[in-house]
């Protein structure tokens, strides 16, 4: 659907000004919008996923580490797919709130593509570089969305997500390769550095506040050298009408499941291009480690 079909159609939760924001803009937050049980629940199930990776030595599947994880002092950096790993997380993208705000943003019909937990743990939590999404997961049009969820309250300290608003507009979209021709997941210095970077918006907020950024726009957060960990809830959602037209890098048991809506008969088309990834077929490398430049050959997001 386009922008114009999506704000047509009365919305859920969402006000038409909220609407009309994050389609100008790129990107909207909302505040404190999950209650006190989901957050709860969420926290909870997170605890059990840093439990289990006490066990866990090297990077795998499912636990992105930092290199001084260890089982007394656990450190990581991601769970991927956590739909998969705790059944909390897959209920509150169906059951909460959540996926309601995503129908007012791509319209009625909203598909899972990805989910992830990224944590930045406290104390040199690793900075994540300026890119955007869209081109690791290319679809049909430009309806996809990244909803994060703060587990807890997120400050200036913690290293909470930025964007540049507006970057969703930007044409022809910036490379994410670097000159040699290799995939950096990233701007390049001069790219970002050209960039309105002092109009860039930090999204700070209490407990249960939703980020929301579009696939094409421009985000990234600094390090968290503070004392406190921010666990940051990621779910990739779509219109039931956007297609992925490349391998989905994770490979999620619930990729093209439905969480609102029906099943679109016909795809939907942006004439816009886009950006294409590597091969992911031939293997994936997180963000976070492909931004460190370290080798974790088959280390998943
Ligand atoms: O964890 C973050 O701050 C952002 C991560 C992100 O943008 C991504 O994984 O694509
Ligand atoms: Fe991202």
């Amino acid at each position: 659907m386009t922008p114009e079909q999506v704000l047509a159609i009365p919305p859920r939760v969402l006000t038409q000004a909220q609407r009309e924001f994050y389609f100008s803009e790129g990107y909207i937050l909302l505040e404190a919008i999950i209650g006190d049980g989901w957050v709860r629940k969420l926290r909870d199930a997170t605890d059990e996923m840093v439990e289990r990776s006490r066990k866990v030595t090297r990077s795998d599947l499912i636990f992105d580490l930092e290199p001084d994880h260890r089982p007394d002092a656990p450190r990581l950096r991601r769970v991927s797919n956590p739909t998969e790993h705790h059944p909390v997380f897959w209920q509150y993208v169906n059951e909460s709130v959540l996926p309601d705000a995503v129908a007012d943003l791509v319209g009625p019909d909203v598909k899972f593509h990805h989910s992830k937990l990224n944590f930045k743990w406290s104390k040199g939590g690793e900075e994540v570089k300026w890119h955007y999404d869209i081109s690791f997961w290319p679809h049909t049009n430009y309806s996809p969305l990244t909803i994060g969820t703060y587990l807890y309250d997120c400050g200036m300290s913690q290293g909470p997500l930025g964007v540049i608003p507006k970057s969703h507009r930007i044409e022809p979209m910036l490379s994410q390769y670097d000159d040699a021709g290799k995939w950096v997941g990233c701007l390049s210095a001069d790219d970002a550095a050209a960039l309105d970077l002092d109009k860039a918006v930090y999204l700070t907020g209490p407990a249960g506040s939703l980020t929301l950024h579009n696939c094409r726009t421009i985000h990234g957060s600094p390090r968290n050298d503070s004392d406190l960990g921010r666990p940051l809830l990621l779910y990739t959602l779509t219109s039931a009408d956007a297609f992925p037209y490349t391998t989905n890098p994770i490979k999620p048991a619930h990729d093209q499941m439905l969480v609102r809506g029906k099943r679109a008969a016909f795809a939907h088309h942006d004439p816009r291009p886009c950006l294409i990834p590597p091969d992911w077929s031939k293997g994936y490398t997180s963000i976070f480690s492909l931004q460190q430049e370290e080798e974790q050959s088959g280390a998943m997001m």
